[in-house]
């Protein structure tokens, strides 16, 4: 869809890295009692484009890092909303997430285990740059229902790759099936099978959707 002239100005201010007015413009939109959820996505297609204007040689790596710190304020607002209002818990069962070896981007990660803490998932989060060992371990252990591997940079494929691969022999060892998703803003279908990944998802709200399709009842 899209943006009407408000979202795109909001999504233009994280663009420009105006943290006053981004942070204004989210506090007023929560007053409007706007869904959370629908800011967080403005902010992602903002970081996006952040990330583009990167990519094009328009900022530099303190622009990224800059826009993350807006990013952190803006769920500082945020999240105790959506805790307040995403709580449903319809879903059940064990999740495993972490962000694979190489790559320390967590703010898709983080948003993740919140909204999949909400809706009644046990969530564990083994944190960033995780190396494949340290995610067969804890399936070992923790022997979760789902995994999520969060990786948003082309050099955390090869390690996503590898960790499934392990995991994989985890399954045929135990017998226990482990469905695992991908996620992150550059993944698409091409990456979920080169990495031999089951679903992938570039949105939290569609992340949460197939937990809740993929363990109904699973506790
Ligand atoms: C902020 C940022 C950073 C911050 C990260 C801070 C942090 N704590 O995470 C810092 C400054 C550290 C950083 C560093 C780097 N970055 Co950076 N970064 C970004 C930026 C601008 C935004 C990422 C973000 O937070 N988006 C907002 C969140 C909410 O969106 P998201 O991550 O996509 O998550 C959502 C979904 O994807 C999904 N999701 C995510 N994970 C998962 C997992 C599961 C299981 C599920 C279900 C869903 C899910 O749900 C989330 C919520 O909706 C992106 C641009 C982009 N397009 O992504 C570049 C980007 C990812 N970075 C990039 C690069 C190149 C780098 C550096 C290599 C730069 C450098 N020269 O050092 C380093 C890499 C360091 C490393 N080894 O990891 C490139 C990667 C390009 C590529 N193809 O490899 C990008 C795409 C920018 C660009 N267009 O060039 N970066």
């Amino acid at each position: 869809m899209k943006p009407n002239t408000a979202q795109e100005q909001f999504i233009q201010q994280l663009s420009d890295l105006q943290e006053i007015e981004i942070l204004d413009a989210v506090r007023s939109r929560l007053a409007e009692n706007e869904d959370p959820l629908a800011i967080i996505e403005d902010a992602q297609e903002g970081m996006r484009r952040v990330g583009l204007r990167y990519e094009q040689g328009e900022y530099y790596l303190s622009a990224l890092i800059m826009a993350a710190e807006i990013f952190r304020e803006i769920m500082e607002i945020v999240q105790p909303v959506v805790v307040e209002t995403q709580v449903a818990s319809t879903g059940s069962g064990i999740v495993l997430l972490g962000t694979v070896q190489g790559d320390i981007h967590d703010i898709g990660k983080n948003i993740i285990s919140i909204l999949a803490s909400c809706y009644g998932f046990v969530v564990h989060d083994l944190g960033v740059d995780v190396p494949p060992e340290i995610f067969v371990a804890q399936a070992e252990a923790l022997k979760p229902d789902l995994i999520g591997l969060s990786g948003l940079i082309t050099a955390s494929f090869d390690a996503m790759g590898q960790t499934i691969a392990l995991l994989r022999q985890v399954e045929a060892r135990t017998g226990r099936r482990m469905p695992i998703i991908i996620g992150g803003s550059q993944i698409d279908e091409q990456i979920c099978s080169f990495v031999g990944a089951d679903y992938w998802v570039r949105s939290a709200m569609d992340g949460i959707l197939l937990f809740q399709r993929l363990l109904p009842n699973a506790l």
